[in-house]
């Protein structure tokens, strides 16, 4: 089963999905409403879910077919780095901080027990499906990072998967590590969407495809593939780190890493289009656009 908002007749609506692709409308504004109501009633979210759509009618619609927005306004979108080996060989080629032979800190997080976790996004930074994602101004070689996304509660608890797009420009981040905030966070920096699928609904979420294809002047240019079976940590070990000493807002996303990035030449360019496909979740799509197209 999966969640998603949109909008109709100018009214946001929130509604599971399920995989008979029939929605239904739910009386609720946020998924984390739900949570806590199923929470009272001792049911799981799928559970709770089910008595409230059963014996209704639904509609018969394809996502194409809506306007949707966000599938979860996250206060907060957090990110982890360098959890798969693609990532870190990737830090490594861009890093003017190699010393031959020597680790360097990408190298170092990798092994050790503390993972990288950095504050990716806020709910005003972060667009949904088929918004657009912006470039930089100051930077020449811009990517688009496909990652899953845990969508948890305050306490740690993984209601749902999502698709996040962790935009970022390898060159700031490349000229020196402690540019990572610039490298990764600016206006319109992080996608996530098109739908949140319920943890409880997936069968192994260490097994799951993604894919990235990237379209220029509607030719596919870049595609790549990679499976979560190749992360390197455990989801709760992510979330654990991400909760300690810290205030964790309901219905924050926390992005696990990403396994896809696409040849060391490649720079996205105003117009392209990137889709970040999981199977299990869905397809977020955004146009990218420069700072000066912007309106
Ligand atoms: O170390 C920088 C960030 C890495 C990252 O965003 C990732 O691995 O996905
Ligand atoms: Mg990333």
């Amino acid at each position: 089963m999966r969640i998603i908002r949109y909008i109709e007749d100018s009214h946001v609506v929130l509604a599971a999905m399920t995989d008979d692709r029939t929605i239904y409308p739910l009386p609720f504004a946020d998924l984390m409403d739900v949570v806590r109501e199923a929470k009272k009633n001792q049911l799981s979210v799928f559970c709770y879910i089910q008595t409230i759509i059963s014996g209704k009618q639904g509609v018969k619609k394809e996502l194409a077919e809506l306007h949707l927005l966000v599938p979860i306004v996250a206060p907060e979108v957090w990110a982890s780095g360098v959890t798969y080996e693609k990532s870190r060989d990737a830090r490594n080629y861009e890093t003017s901080e190699k010393i031959d032979g020597q680790e360097t800190c990408y190298d170092r997080v990798y092994h050790a027990e503390r993972p990288e976790i950095f504050l990716k996004s806020t709910a005003a930074r972060t667009v949904g499906p088929n918004d657009p994602v912006y470039l930089r101004s100051d930077s020449n070689w811009q990517i688009p990072e496909p990652e899953l996304g845990l969508v948890i509660t305050g306490e740690g608890e993984i209601v749902g998967y999502t698709i996040g797009n962790d935009m970022s420009c390898r060159d700031i981040e490349g000229e020196n590590p402690l540019y990572l905030p610039q490298a990764k966070i600016w206006k319109h920096s992080c996608a996530i969407g098109p739908a949140i699928r319920l943890a409880e609904t997936v069968e192994d979420p260490y097994n799951l495809q993604i894919i990235c294809r990237i379209y220029r002047n509607d030719q596919l240019v870049v595609e790549e593939s990679a499976n979560t079976r190749q992360l390197k940590r455990r989801y709760d070990e992510l979330v654990s780190f991400l909760l300690r000493d810290n205030k964790v807002f309901d219905g924050t996303v926390l992005l696990t890493g990403t396994c896809i990035v696409p040849p060391n030449q490649f720079t996205l360019e105003d117009g392209d289009r990137i889709e970040i496909e999981v199977p299990e979740i869905g397809v977020l799509s955004n146009p990218v656009k420069s700072p000066v197209k912007q309106t």
